[in-house]
């Protein structure tokens, strides 16, 4: 096989990926994933040691251990854009030979699990509480430039279509199911199992009027109502159908968690939404350490 050129597989003088800055070494196979650059050491400072810290953009990782595990944690900056550059450098990490450019034949699996920020679209899904997002339902049409036939699931994109009356001129929206293997391992009782609309953007694409006018205003109505065999829309943000979409096309297991900030339904806003991803940082190190 012919090797992947420079151009297309960009390698730092240092032999570092090009926006993560990090070399195979200093990853672990356990992966949390957060937004915020500043969330990543909430994390690690309940770690026993940090062997490894670098940072470049709003790609901040630290790999360290926690109660005897390996785990490596690294902020994705918003968006899907963002998610596309940190799943393929992270998949390269463990499944390319950087030396020779070739990929690996044995593939090596990581377990990511994402610690985010969310809106809620249901009222009795209130500020503060926890949401596993059983499915993510793209938005943004990122993954759209991948071969997603096999991994998508098509029956809830088409229901969402035609329920919302969706405007494909926007891109046709996609549906992928979490790990689940790493369900089993992180669900309680304790946490809202959900489904996820991951957007492009934080205004017009979540249906947010400041200034300008939106395509359609009915948008966040007609997904608060959406009905798939009983599932329901449960919260909106910005990475998650991105990370489903990515991890399962490159063989990683992914779930992604969001501590619940603002209720869209009800117009409120958390009173402390540190407490609340606090708590769900807590709450996960727990359980990824059972
Ligand atoms: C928008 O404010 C950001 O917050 C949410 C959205 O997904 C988006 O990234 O998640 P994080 O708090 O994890 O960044």
């Amino acid at each position: 096989m012919s090797e992947i050129k420079s151009s297309e597989l960009i390698l730092n003088p240092d032999g570092s990926v090009y926006h993560l800055n990090l070399k195979p070494e200093h990853i672990a196979h356990d992966i949390i994933f957060v937004g915020d650059q500043n969330r990543v050491e909430k994390i690690t400072k309940f770690f026993d040691s940090v062997e490894f810290s670098t940072q470049k953009r709003e790609f901040k990782t630290q790999t360290g251990i926690f109660k005897g595990k390996r785990i490596t944690v690294m902020s994705t900056g918003i968006g899907p854009d963002n998610i596309d550059i940190v799943m393929n450098e992270l998949d390269a990490l463990v499944n390319i030979d950087l030396e020779t450019r070739q990929p690996k034949e044995t593939l090596t699996k990581l377990n990511i699990v994402r610690i985010g920020t969310s809106g809620s679209l249901q009222a009795d899904i209130p500020c503060d509480s926890f949401v596993m997002s059983k499915y993510g339902l793209g938005l943004d049409n990122m993954l759209r430039s991948y071969l997603i036939d096999d991994i998508s699931e098509k029956e809830i994109e088409e229901a969402f279509i035609s329920q919302t009356n969706w405007d494909l001129r926007k891109g046709k929206p996609y549906v992928v199911s979490c790990s689940e293997k790493l369900e089993k391992w992180i669900e309680s009782e304790q946490i809202h199992k959900g489904f996820t609309g991951t957007a492009g953007g934080f205004y017009g694409p979540q249906g947010r009027v400041l200034r300008l006018n939106i395509q359609d205003p009915e948008l966040n109505s007609k997904m608060d109502a959406f009905n798939f065999e009983g599932t329901r829309m449960t919260n909106l943000e910005m990475e998650t159908a991105a990370i489903y979409g990515l991890g399962k096309l490159l063989g990683h297991e992914t779930l992604s968690l969001n501590a619940i900030i603002a209720n869209r339904a009800d117009g409120t806003f958390s009173a402390d939404p540190y407490k609340a991803v606090d708590e769900l940082i807590a709450y996960t190190l727990q359980k990824l350490t059972e």
